[in-house]
């Protein structure tokens, strides 16, 4: 029999304990918590069931229940215990052979034993869900979350028990034309709870974020601010930096909010060259936050990019989040070490981090090992423009990406965008954006991956009103892939912006171990010849400051269905899925030594 709802109860279902998603608190790993990685049970729902009644309204009795059968005769379809389970961070695609393709919902469940500390706040916090969540603990509804690579996290104190609970997590990867990526794009939508879950243990009155950065100016002070989660007047907070020795305690005023500047005599700053991080430590009543922060400064002078105020190439490589053996999302610090040591192979000092928020774990690696980032947002190819929730599903992302991140030295660009069809909608759209984004963080720069509309003659000319958005002119061109490489020697570029520029993407396809003429698709032999045509044109073009080839490694995408070739791989690796160097990486490798040599005499 099917059960019939009213408007009534199922209002009060669905409002019953809704707790509002709490601003994202910084610093996450190295916070008192308590880790919910591991087996989680799941069900696949292709049609929903767990969520719609046969009428397709919300159902009050769904899988977020977690219901039992209480009396022989009772009817209960779902039972998550006998379900099957799944390790937790990961995606369903590669660990359910059944599910590689699948794109719709599945349930998740994981039991456990809480016990509650005395005069302490619980906040569960997801590193990332792709796409959509929906989370319940014990039953009910905390919220719902959209947007596949940022954290979120609930104040759950009133929700979790001592003893057993049960959080449920309703995951929907599908395509829909308003979500942030929007229907298509060229790389494989792993679904799943991908990042690590937490319960992370505060006090009533915590720091929720901060940020410390240097004087541009060459003072010898730090400019920094600290957010409570409460508007508490009069809260003191310690800062210790103790290698700068730095002790000082400030107070916070009735916003809760504390700014301040700390001076110093002398500090290393942070470099490729010499990574060098400070700890500090954060003390407000009886509990610590640690980090490790870097200082250094980011600017541009004309074309010129310059760190710490001396001129730098570039030498980077462009990363998706996969995993370097059998794909799957990367989600740990010993992925992140994998690709960066490839990527240091090839001699760069730095990674674009595409086409989305990568895991913290890799900008800390980088961090730690001196590479500088790239960081982006998914706007990619045709958003839906017009629709004002994508636009704030956009800015959500934005600020997400940023306010996890802001600490971290290593980050120097924010991307708002990849490849987006120009027109007046996307212009306004793209620059509230950048907008945004310089109010939230005006210590870096910000770009977007452009594309050259115009190639007549051969002669390359970038046209883009968004170019005074940015401050750094970065674009794709895949001159030899797209377009006959033949055509390299002959192009001539104006780039008509007095700002340092990037070519975000170059490159092009070949399948590791096939070898044969270079004018032979897919074979590495035509990859190393389009590397070779690509860097000697490159390098004429006035202004450039850096280059982040497409791609370190071959990449699952379900655009790319070519038999025996492609098999759902976009191979524009320099590196195979295995990790084999096809003969393209030994040109960019040979390129970037020669750039580093040219820079080092500046
Ligand atoms: C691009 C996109 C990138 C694709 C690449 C390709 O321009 O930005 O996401 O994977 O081209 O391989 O065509």
């Amino acid at each position: 029999m099917k059960r019939f709802l009213t408007a009534l109860t199922l209002s009060a279902v669905v409002s019953a304990g809704f707790a509002q998603e709490i601003p994202q608190l910084g610093n996450v790993l190295n916070r008192e918590k308590t880790s919910l990685n591991g087996a989680w049970n799941y069900i696949v729902d292709v049609q929903e069931e767990g969520y719609y009644d046969y009428r397709m309204n919300p159902t009050p009795w769904g899988f977020f229940l977690n219901a039992k059968p209480q009396r022989p005769e009772d009817l209960i379809e779902y039972d998550f215990d006998k379900a099957p389970q799944m390790q937790i961070p990961s995606d369903w695609n590669t660990k359910d052979e059944k599910l590689f393709f699948y794109e719709g919902t599945l349930w998740f469940k994981k039991s456990f034993n809480y016990s509650k500390k005395a005069n302490k706040r619980a906040v569960l916090y997801f590193g990332a869900v792709n796409y959509e969540a929906y989370v319940y603990l014990n039953g009910k509804l905390l919220g719902r979350h959209e947007g596949g690579f940022t954290p979120f996290n609930y104040d759950v104190t009133d929700f979790i028990k001592d003893g057993e609970n049960f959080l449920i997590v309703k995951v929907d990867n599908k395509r829909k034309k308003a979500n942030v990526p929007t229907q298509i794009f060229d790389w494989w939508n792993y679904g799943g709870i991908t990042r690590d879950v937490y319960i992370i243990e505060t006090d009533d009155v915590y720091i929720e974020n901060y940020n410390f950065v240097i004087d541009k100016t060459g003072k010898k002070q730090i400019y920094f601010s600290i957010d409570l989660n409460k508007n508490e007047e009069g809260k003191a907070v310690q800062i210790t930096f103790p290698e700068l020795k730095i002790n000082r305690t400030f107070t916070s005023n009735s916003d809760g909010k504390i700014s301040g500047v700390l001076k110093f005599k002398d500090l290393t700053l942070w470099s490729p060259e010499n990574p060098k991080l400070y700890s500090v430590i954060l003390k407000l009543d009886e509990s610590t936050l640690k980090d490790e922060i870097g200082f250094r400064t980011i600017e541009t002078d004309g074309k010129k990019l310059l760190l710490n105020g001396k001129q730098i190439f570039l030498r980077g490589i462009s990363i998706h989040e996969e995993k370097t053996n059998g794909g799957g999302r990367a989600n740990s610090v010993e992925d992140a070490k994998q690709l960066l040591s490839w990527a240091k192979e090839l001699g760069c000092n730095f990674v674009r981090l595409a086409h989305y928020p990568h895991n913290e774990f890799m900008v800390r690696e980088a961090e730690k090992e001196g590479i500088l980032v790239w960081s982006e947002i998914p706007v990619y190819w045709t958003i839906d423009w017009e629709n004002p929730a994508t636009l704030s599903n956009a800015k959500n992302q934005l600020k997400d990406m940023i306010n996890r991140d802001k600490n971290r030295a290593n980050v120097i660009i924010w991307s708002i965008a990849n490849e987006t069809p120009h027109g007046q909608t996307r212009e306004k759209f793209l620059s509230q954006l950048s907008e945004y984004a310089k109010s939230l963080d005006s210590t870096r720069l910000i770009s977007m991956a452009m594309e050259v509309t115009s190639a007549a003659n051969y002669h390359n000319k970038l046209q883009d009103n968004m170019n005074k958005y940015v401050d750094v002119i970065s674009f794709n061109q895949y001159i030899g892939w797209y377009r006959d490489v033949n055509d390299a020697p002959k192009m001539t570029w104006e780039i008509p912006y007095n700002k340092p520029v990037i070519i975000s993407e170059f490159g092009g396809g070949a399948k590791y171990g096939y070898h044969g003429a270079k004018n032979q698709r897919w074979t590495e032999e035509f990859q190393e010849n389009l590397y070779q045509e690509n860097v000697a044109m490159i390098d004429k073009i006035d202004g450039l400051a850096g280059t982040t080839p497409w791609i370190l490694k071959d990449f699952r995408s379900p655009r790319r269905v070519l038999n025996d070739v492609q098999d759902y791989y976009n191979r524009k690796g320099l590196f195979s899925d295995k990790g084999e160097k096809k003969k393209a990486f030994y040109v960019m490798k040979n390129w970037y030594e020669k750039k580093k040599q040219e820079y080092d005499k500046k």
